[in-house]
């Protein structure tokens, strides 16, 4: 696609493969994140409920890597996007990384919550990972006492800010994938809301996804190599 409008309205959906290059595993790859445990143990409530010290093990390894991991070429192209587009640019993220903020994305929806937050199973109380004593098994609430748990949005649970999704999907010109396999709901069906309000849709990935009917555009390939030619050409910088 040729350069956009400043005008367009601009939604960016990205998955675990845009954090691949970054060092950080995704979950369906071979050796992705899934393959040590059942999802059912490990991202379910249920799962904690049985064994909160592996859930908090689980999650405690990955926010210690997510703290060292640098953004890559495809998070920065994302920034770039934001300065050109301002207020009509809406990034959505699956990841619970924290990279587009690291990278200097200003407004970032973590809809699967953020590996960077816990809070309190019983009185709710929300605290950072730095402030609650994340290194005990089972991290207990400063205010009651009871477990903490991560601020992630588990199999079965509601993802975060749907409301605000939906409605930038509804306005949205041109929607754009980066890096997810399309198989989690509901941030698979985001594509055919685009679609069927009439935005272009675009995606790059390293596969097809499961939803390539839904797509105008489809680059195969690593988003590091490819988003920062394509956000050139669609902002007409560089
Ligand atoms: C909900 C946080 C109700 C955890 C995650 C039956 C029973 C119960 C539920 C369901 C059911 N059937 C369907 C459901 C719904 C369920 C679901 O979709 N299940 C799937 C398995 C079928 N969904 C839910 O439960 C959701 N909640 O439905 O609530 C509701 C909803 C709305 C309104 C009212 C009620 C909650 C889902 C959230 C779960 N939490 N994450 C954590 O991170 O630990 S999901 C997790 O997997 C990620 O967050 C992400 O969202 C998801 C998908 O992963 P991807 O990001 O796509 O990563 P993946 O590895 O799969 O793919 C990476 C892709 O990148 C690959 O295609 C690869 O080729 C590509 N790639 C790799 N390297 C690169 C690259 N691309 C470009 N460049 C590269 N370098
Ligand atoms: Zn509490």
């Amino acid at each position: 696609m040729k350069k956009l409008s400043p005008k367009d309205n601009i939604v960016v959906l990205t998955g675990a493969g845009i954090s691949a290059e970054s060092g950080i595993r995704t979950f369906r790859d071979s050796g992705g994140l899934w393959e040590n445990h059942r999802i059912e143990d490990i991202a379910t409530y249920s799962g904690f409920r049985k064994n909160p010290a592996l859930v908090w093990e689980f999650y405690r390894k990955r926010w210690e890597q997510s703290k060292i991991a640098k953004p890559n070429a495809a998070h920065y192209a994302l920034v770039e996007l934001e300065h050109y587009f301002n207020d009509s640019f809406t990034l959505i993220t699956q990841n619970v990384d924290g990279l587009h903020t690291k990278a200097g994305n200003l407004s970032v929806v973590e809809m699967h919550g953020s590996l960077n937050r816990c809070y309190c199973t019983s009185c709710k109380h929300g605290l950072s990972m730095e402030e609650a004593d994340a290194k005990q098994l089972i991290p207990l609430c400063p205010i009651c006492g009871s477990y903490l748990r991560p601020d992630i949005v588990w199999f079965g649970e509601i993802p975060i800010s749907l409301f605000e999704i939906e409605n930038s999907l509804k306005k949205c010109d041109v929607f754009i994938i980066i890096g997810t396999s399309g198989v989690v709901y509901p941030a698979a069906g985001f594509v055919m809301t685009a679609k069927l309000m009439g935005a272009k849709t675009i995606a790059i990935n390293l596969e097809s996804p499961d939803n390539l009917t839904f797509l105008d555009e489809f680059y195969k390939g690593k988003s590091g190599d490819i988003l920062p030619g394509l956000v050139k050409e669609w902002t007409g910088i560089g």
